[in-house]
């Protein structure tokens, strides 16, 4: 996370079409990409300001023009409505030319709202459901060729295989000596994975980071208000939305925790969301049924790869607050894989079920 003092952050803030008003800033550092703060006026959060990590999303106004078309279709009676805030010069985010290059865009803060990183409540992992589900119902209608890929191939298993067997090539000994087991399951899951591949799925418009802590809850009420953090809005299939909302919902321990008896798969969490999904108007094709269990191993997987690669890169990618965080997040990421796995004939039975046609 950078830091960047408050004056500097003020004189940003003179740049988008908000009042003049003696604002204060807190850091939110739970990302592992962009740099976000909360706005304050009078102790109040009115604002949130980010700063768009432009060496990861490499074209910012095609990612800004992907998020304002999907707004547009974000609301309703059961969705609360996301508003940027647009600069002086009627855009939707600000470029600082000044010095370092930098994109920042700025957020009206929802009030009495609350994000969860773990949750062992079915009420909330049913909200998590039913808000992922409306997403999609509300941007059904959508055309994917108006989104450009704000990250090509995000989830794309044969990308992140290369990129891994890349990254394994270059590593230093000693790093591939201590991560030895980790490479191994890699390299079995990669085998698993590939022969479990599904066809024909439609691509829809996908939120593609749908983690717990991207969904808004009502503070009082504890019903899901929308999602968050949409710079992976863009083509998809269903089943990457759900599995990434799988891997942070019935595994009830945080996504780095390093105690692995403390990670879980708690059927009752899995139903409750499932059921969540189910109680929108139905919108998913059988195919897209049939991949959704396929879609809780292979995101857990393909983060799990992903920090792998980064470990063996020396951290390029994701920050870091100790150096072998990432080897920590993918050995989390790998057990819940596992447990996903052997729960997988569970899973094919409840979605069956649950989502029939
Ligand atoms: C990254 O920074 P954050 O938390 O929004 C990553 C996601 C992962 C997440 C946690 C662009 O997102 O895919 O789910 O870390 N985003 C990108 O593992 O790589
Ligand atoms: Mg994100």
């Amino acid at each position: 996370m950078r830091t960047f003092p408050d004056d500097i952050l003020k004189n940003l803030l003179v740049n988008f079409s908000v009042a003049e008003k003696d604002y204060s800033f807190r850091p939110l550092t739970d990302g592992f990409i962009n740099d976000t703060f909360l706005v304050l006026s009078d102790n109040r959060p009115i604002y949130i300001l980010q700063r768009i990590n432009h060496l990861v999303f490499q074209n910012v106004e095609g990612l800004m023009n992907n998020v304002q078309n999907a707004l547009q279709y974000l609301e309703d009676v059961d969705y609360h409505k996301i508003t940027l805030v647009k600069t002086r010069s009627g855009l939707r985010f600000f470029k600082d030319n000044e010095g370092e290059t930098a994109y920042w865009r700025l957020m009206n803060y929802i009030d009495e709202s609350t994000a969860y990183n773990t949750t062992e409540s079915t009420d909330i992992a049913f909200e998590a459901g039913r808000i992922i589900g409306k997403f999609h119902l509300l941007l059904a209608d959508a055309k994917v060729d108006n989104y450009i890929d704000t990250i090509p191939r995000f989830h794309d298993l044969e990308l992140r295989k290369n990129q891994f067997e890349e990254a394994l090539k270059n590593a230093d000994p000693e790093k591939k000596e201590i991560a030895k087991n980790d490479l191994t399951f890699a390299i079995e899951t990669l085998t698993k994975l590939e022969s479990m591949k599904v066809r024909d799925l439609p691509l829809r418009v996908c939120h593609n980071d749908t983690k717990l802590n991207n969904i808004l809850f009502s503070k009082k009420t504890d019903k899901a208000l929308c999602l968050i953090d949409l710079d992976t809005i863009m083509k998809g299939n269903f089943h990457f939305d759900f599995g990434d909302a799988i891997r942070t919902i019935v595994n009830t321990a945080p996504e780095d925790e390093q105690e692995h008896s403390k990670i879980t798969f708690k059927k009752p969490l899995f139903e409750a969301f499932v059921s969540g999904i189910a109680s929108n108007k139905s919108f998913l094709s059988q195919e897209e049924i049939n991949a959704l269990p396929l879609g809780a191993i292979l995101m857990p997987f393909l983060h799990g790869i992903r920090a792998l690669t980064d470990y063996l890169n020396n951290n390029i990618y994701y920050k870091v607050a100790y150096e072998n965080q990432n080897l920590d997040r993918s050995r989390s990421l790998f057990d819940f894989t596992h447990k996903a796995l052997q729960n997988l004939d569970f899973m094919k039975e409840v979605t069956a079920q649950k989502l029939k046609q």
